[in-house]
């Protein structure tokens, strides 16, 4: 299972909106074929394993990372294929939350006389598709927020200036986050000040398992401006995939502008000063949007933390210090005693270059039964 979870990752910037997967076919303690998912609309795990093994998958045991479907999507059910193959035992990561699968591909190969075991490595197998099962699960993606701030906890001068806080490491590491993000959401605060790309533009070599460029896909880019601020010349605009202007006030003239500029504006519930989180949630999940990654500054990062959506942190610390008169990583008013702080669990801390990585999760009141994939 181990080597179908590795196999699984060479998935990580391509199968979106579909979970990463992998398989792996043992017969008599050789592996005799291996596979793994690689596009929407391509075969899945188990067919590129079949495939591989051939008439030797007669007999073995097929080790694979998710619940193999039983349903007809763009690609017949693994399922039929797994029985046709005369696989004699299935062993099981973590079940398809697809509700289309979930437990039905299990009993579909119990009935054709097949072993099959659940739960193996589960954990891990989980951790493949934090955005996918969420989805799934709640109809909302998975959601990620990006933050890169001075050993002294700033992120930008006072007079805006904040290029560049990390190094090269560090910001190559963030191109993989977007990479695998199905959108990225920043806000117009963060437009109107630095006009960012919010793009995937780095060399190929630095998305493991991405065979060409072209398999590479830009994320959505999400710019949340409920007045209607957009400069319809922002550079994001120019560039290559598709960017949503996230509007909670409707100015007819402004839209088309936009809309002229490449631009899609979507209307979502809100108030003048903000659009409101959990809306954009349940919008983006009915647009197959798996993972968002937030890339925004102090205000956004703040109202979401405060609005109990994000799942997970990434901040970025580099070896210097900006000063006191340097902006602060989120904007949290309202909290005056030490009850009153906001818990964070750490589950990574890594060196990135000259900087260090800290992934984190809420674990404050109010973030308990959120079903985090940890
Ligand atoms: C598997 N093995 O490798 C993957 C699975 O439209 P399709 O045919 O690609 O089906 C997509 C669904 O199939 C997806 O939502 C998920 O439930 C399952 N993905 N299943 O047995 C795989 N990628
Ligand atoms: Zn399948």
């Amino acid at each position: 299972m181990a080597r179908a979870i590795n196999l699984a990752r060479r998935g990580l910037y391509t199968t979106d909106p579909n979970p990463r997967v992998g398989c792996v076919l043992v017969r008599d303690g050789v592996i005799v074929g291996e596979g793994y998912h690689y596009r929407a609309g391509e075969p899945h795990a188990e067919p590129n394993a079949l495939a591989v093994a051939g008439a030797r998958a007669a007999g073995a045991t097929a080790y694979v990372t998710l619940e193999p479907c039983c349903h007809q999507g763009r690609t017949p059910p693994c399922t039929e294929a797994l029985i046709a193959a005369g696989v004699s035992e299935v062993v099981i990561g973590d079940c398809d939350p697809n509700p289309l699968v979930a437990g039905k591909g299990v009993r579909r190969l119990r009935d054709a006389g097949i072993r099959v075991s659940t739960g193996l490595l589960e954990n891990e197998t989980r951790r493949l598709n934090p955005g996918f099962s969420r989805r799934m699960k709640t109809g909302r993606p998975y959601v990620r927020c990006k933050l890169a701030m001075s050993l002294d906890g700033r992120t930008a001068m006072a007079s805006g200036e904040s290029r560049w806080i990390t190094g090269d490491a560090a910001r190559q590491d963030v191109q993989r986050l977007r990479a695998r993000s199905s959108a990225v959401v920043t806000g117009i605060g963060t437009v109107l000040a630095d006009d960012p790309s919010l793009n995937v533009r780095a060399p190929l070599s630095t998305f493991t398992g991405v065979r060409r460029t072209s398999d590479l896909r830009q994320p959505l880019r999400v710019v949340l401006d409920p007045g209607l601020e957009m400069p319809p010349r922002a550079r994001m605009l120019s560039l290559p995939g598709e960017t949503l202007i996230v509007a909670s006030r409707g100015d007819d003239r402004a839209k088309e502008r936009l809309m002229r500029s490449g631009a899609e504006v979507a209307l979502l519930q809100g108030s003048a000063a903000a659009v409101d989180l959990q809306g954009l949630l349940d919008y983006l999940g009915g647009r197959d949007i798996n993972e968002v990654l937030i890339e925004a500054g102090p205000t956004l990062a703040g109202a979401a933390l405060q609005a109990g959506v994000v799942d997970e942190l990434v901040i970025y610390l580099a070896p210097h210090l900006m000063g006191s008169e340097a902006r602060g990583l989120f904007n949290l008013p309202g909290l005056e005693r030490m009850r009153d702080r906001l818990d964070l669990k750490l589950m990574d801390v890594r060196s990135v270059g000259e900087d260090i990585r800290i992934t984190a999760r809420p674990d404050g009141p109010g973030t308990e039964g959120r079903g985090h994939q940890g």
